[in-house]
């Protein structure tokens, strides 16, 4: 499989998915709750992954996907060429801002990150990166990162980690949120990656991501240097939810040692 072929294909549906989620958006939303009433999916989530869905088996028949909305395949391995696809990361924010939200894909091959991508909708920007290739933002080559100190750094934390909560000692989150610099909230783990990818913020965590959310960010997040594990120090897990960190070396083992205690 020639990659560049792969990356080009992968764009363009990219765009085109984003076009008709622009489009989407003069009509109304036909809005559901999944399995908690914030836990949100709309017509357009789920159109949208078909979307991709009946392109990527059209062209490529031995392909499978792995989408959040469940119209993929029911992958147990990553065996072969995988799509790991959220047709919409920031559900709340397409729904509630109608922007801040993103396409969030990965191409997996035997279980290895090749291609990824995060194209905020909105914005109409595209960060991307391949195996080896370095990492991009539309046609500008992004640089490595240097480390930061937990003092000047600006954090992507969301504040339901700071309060009581059944996944992390939020003492800890209290005394991060003490020392640093600075939090912010974005609403979209794809688009908060990116901006630690971009050097816009210094680390990003979440106490439970799926692996739509992170698998395109993941690949352009190995190109400039940054570091991404599960908050245990441990490579994640693929194949269901995990903790989540990413962030600039030597930063991330002293976020992970100093404030970061999972339950
Ligand atoms: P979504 O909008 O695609 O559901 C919000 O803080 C971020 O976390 C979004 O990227 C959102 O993705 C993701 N998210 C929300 N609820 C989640 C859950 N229960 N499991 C995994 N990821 C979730
Ligand atoms: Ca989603």
């Amino acid at each position: 499989m020639d990659l560049h072929k792969l990356d080009t294909y992968a764009k363009s549906l990219i765009k085109e998915a984003a076009y008709n989620i622009k489009t989407s958006l003069s009509s109304e939303l036909i809005i559901e709750s999944k399995s908690e009433a914030n836990d949100l999916v709309t017509n357009i989530d789920k159109e949208t992954e078909q979307f991709f869905i009946r392109h990527i088996k059209a062209d490529f028949a031995e392909h499978r996907i792995f989408g959040e909305e469940g119209f993929g395949d029911d992958i147990k391995d990553l065996n072969g060429y995988v799509w790991l696809l959220d047709p919409i990361d920031g559900t709340t924010n397409f729904i509630h801002q109608k922007q801040n939200f993103a396409i969030s894909l990965g191409i997996f091959k035997d279980g290895v990150g090749i291609l990824g991508y995060i194209y905020n909708v909105m914005e109409d920007s595209l960060l991307s990166g391949s195996l080896n290739g370095g990492a991009y933002l539309d046609d500008l080559r992004l640089p490595k990162l240097s480390s930061a100190s937990v003092e000047e750094a600006v954090v992507g934390v969301n504040a339901r980690w700071v309060v009581p909560n059944r996944y992390v000692h939020y003492e800890g989150m209290v005394k991060l949120l003490q020392t640093v610099r600075g939090t912010r909230s974005l609403g979209s783990a794809a688009i908060e990656i990116s901006y630690v990818v971009t050097g816009r913020l210094d680390a990003y965590m979440s106490m439970r991501l799926s692996p739509w959310d992170i698998a395109g960010g993941l690949v352009i997040a190995k190109e400039v240097g940054a570091i991404a594990t599960n908050l245990a120090f441990e490579h994640l897990d693929l194949l269901d939810a995990d903790s989540f960190i990413v962030s600039k070396p030597g930063l991330h083992e002293e976020l992970l040692k100093d404030y970061i205690q999972l339950k």
